[in-house]
């Protein structure tokens, strides 16, 4: 029977064995639901990448970029990362590198696993119908905030996991029975529970409260970022074309 393992932090990554695991990389406020978010209005593909600076030479190869960092649109890039941003028509068919200030970092640390699925509550469903076909070892890894364990990102994590042993997946870690036992006590309220958390009172006093509310409604998306070559790609883009 497979596996689910919770990766606190991308700081904690080198204790897992990435080979052969299906990661599910989860940025939730805000780049994993921002990616999600862009794939449903139309997005080819997206190219998470680290730096600056390699974001902005992809302007310059006819790609669309995002940045963000410490919560704020870096200057310069045609987007930042709200998703409510991305609800534009020029969103269809198009490329979009982003960098962001830990979720574009998170992903980049998973290549070595054997698929890496890109995790939202706006796409819960579709993630993890998918991890129960494919059948592997599940790993998710949490963005968190420089370095650091964060709420959001580990509910979600704990989400994953009730769906997961439900279907005959087992706990790999007392990480997981940790993010299952979190969901369980927030899910009734979501919003509520995070309230003394640090990133949604960084994201209240940068006034940007509709964000959060939107980042952590369930199933809003079927859609299904996977990391394919040097890029995320919609597995379920036919739903959006
Ligand atoms: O840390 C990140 O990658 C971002 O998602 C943070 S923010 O929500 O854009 O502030």
């Amino acid at each position: 029977m497979p596996s689910i393992d919770v990766c606190f932090s991308p700081e904690l990554i080198h204790l897992f064995d990435l080979k052969g695991k299906a990661v599910v990389a989860v940025d939730i406020l805000r780049a994993s639901s921002t990616m999600v978010t862009a794939f449903a209005h139309g997005a080819a593909n997206i190219i998470p990448v680290t730096q600056l600076e390699e974001c902005r030479n992809f302007g310059q190869k006819g790609c669309m970029t995002a940045a963000e960092r410490d919560g704020i649109k870096a200057e310069g890039f045609d987007f930042g990362n709200s998703p409510f941003s991305y609800m534009i028509p020029e969103v269809k068919g198009s490329t979009i590198a982003i960098t962001t200030t830990n979720g574009t970092r998170a992903i980049r640390l998973s290549e070595a696993a054997e698929e890496i699925i890109i995790g939202a509550f706006l796409n819960l469903e579709a993630v993890v119908n998918h991890l129960a076909e494919l059948q592997l070892d599940v790993l998710v890894v949490c963005a968190g905030w420089k370095g650091m364990f964060n709420l959001e990102d580990s509910l979600y994590a704990g989400a994953v996991a009730e769906q997961l042993l439900q279907r005959q997946f087992t706990s790999a870690s007392d990480a997981t029975l940790g993010a299952l036992h979190l969901y369980e006590n927030a899910k009734a309220d979501l919003y509520q529970y995070l309230q003394a958390s640090s990133h949604v009172q960084r994201m209240q006093r940068l006034e940007i409260t509709k964000d959060i509310h939107f980042c952590l409604q369930h199933n809003k998306y079927d859609v299904l970022p996977v990391w394919q070559n040097d890029r995320l790609v919609n597995l379920k883009a036919e739903t959006y074309a």
